[in-house]
């Protein structure tokens, strides 16, 4: 039996698979006397992309031998401090590429459609005192600028072909797909209609979506963002919004997770979800199934199914 440090939760399916192999240690159960009485023994991480792994806790473990995230975005891990200590990570690449394209089209119909202000006039009775509805505005032939254009970015894509959206994108390279390449981001901006962001987060694209960039897309403009919240200048956000700079927003994430800002909780051109891009049960279990398979490779055989990148060249 090896040892295991659960930071964040994982599903009954996880934990029955993984107690076959190890002994699970819940960090939530345990204070800092705690951590560094088992620190020692502690072989293997499983962590999430909100929570990462905490400096402290890394200092805490000096016979950690991989990190296992359970998500694709790994921004949260400081996969540099774990590379200069020969700890591999892995992520879980692909198997929700189609639930996250799904939660970005899902955002921008609703706010298309004003699907959830519409909801609400049902809800409140004013459909019976005051009559139909304002007219909502179609999702169809749109010009959709995608922020990024990776593995989730071409599955957007593709669904967003149903609705004869015209594509274009913007990335630091050109990718092998039959869209539009923007290298100027302000540029793609100022002829959308919706930008969606789908980048990776981190300090290489911290607020690359900034003032400018909602400027450029304007009062008639959607901006939906299920990549990072870092990835938006949340601030700058809501002020366009505010002053009516920007027209609506459908947003899945925040900079400060859980905490939403306030301002937005009253406006009625913003649709806002709880990180839930990947949040299905069928698309958690793949996920999960995929953390745990990484787990197991590396107790076999010290080889990962999906690392993330960086530490590809420390495996066999
Ligand atoms: P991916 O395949 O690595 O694609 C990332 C894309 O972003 C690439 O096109 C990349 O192109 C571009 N990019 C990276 N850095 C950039 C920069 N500095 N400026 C402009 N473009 C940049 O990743 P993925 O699997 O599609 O996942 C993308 C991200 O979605 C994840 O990292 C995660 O943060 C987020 N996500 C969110 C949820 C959710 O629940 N809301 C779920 C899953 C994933 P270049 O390298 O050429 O720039
Ligand atoms: C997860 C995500 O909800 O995969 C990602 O990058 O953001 C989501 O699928 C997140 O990793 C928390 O587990």
């Amino acid at each position: 039996m090896h040892d295991l440090l659960l930071i964040g939760g994982i599903t009954s399916e996880m934990r029955a698979r993984l107690e076959r192999r190890f002994r699970i240690h819940a960090l939530n159960m345990l204070d800092d006397d705690a951590l560094s009485a088992l620190g020692g023994q502690i072989t293997h991480v499983a962590t999430n992309g909100h929570d990462g792994v905490p400096a402290r806790v890394m200092a805490a473990l000096p016979n950690l031998q991989m990190v296992a995230c359970y998500g694709v975005g790994y921004d949260a891990i400081d996969t540099d401090s774990c590379v200069a200590r020969g700890i591999p990570v892995s992520h879980t690449p692909d198997v929700l590429n189609a639930e996250v394209a799904t939660t970005a089209v899902m955002l921008m119909l609703a706010c298309y459609r004003n699907l959830v202000s519409d909801d609400a006039y049902v809800r409140a009775g004013r459909w019976a005192q005051e009559g139909s509805a304002p007219l909502s505005r179609s999702a169809d032939r749109r010009k959709v600028g995608l922020v990024g254009m990776g593995r989730i970015g071409q599955e957007i894509a593709r669904k967003l072909s149903v609705f004869d959206a015209e594509i274009s994108y913007h990335s630091r390279t050109p990718k092998d797909v039959p869209y539009q390449y923007c290298p100027n981001l302000v540029d793609m901006a100022q002829e959308a209609d919706v930008l969606i962001v789908i980048t990776p987060g981190g300090a290489a694209t911290r607020h690359l979506v900034n003032g400018r960039v909602l400027d450029a897309l304007g009062p008639e403009g959607t901006l939906i963002n299920v990549a990072r919240g870092s990835v938006v200048d949340e601030e700058a956000l809501v002020a366009a919004l505010q002053e009516g700079r920007l027209g609506w927003a459908g947003l899945d994430v925040f900079e400060a997770e859980p905490q939403v800002p306030e301002a937005l909780l009253g406006m009625s051109n913003v649709v806002l979800l709880p990180h839930a891009g990947s949040a299905t049960v069928e698309t958690r279990r793949a996920m999960g199934a995929l953390v745990v398979d990484n787990l197991l490779a590396h107790l076999d055989d010290g080889t990962l199914l999906t690392p993330v990148p960086e530490c590809r060249h420390l495996l066999p």
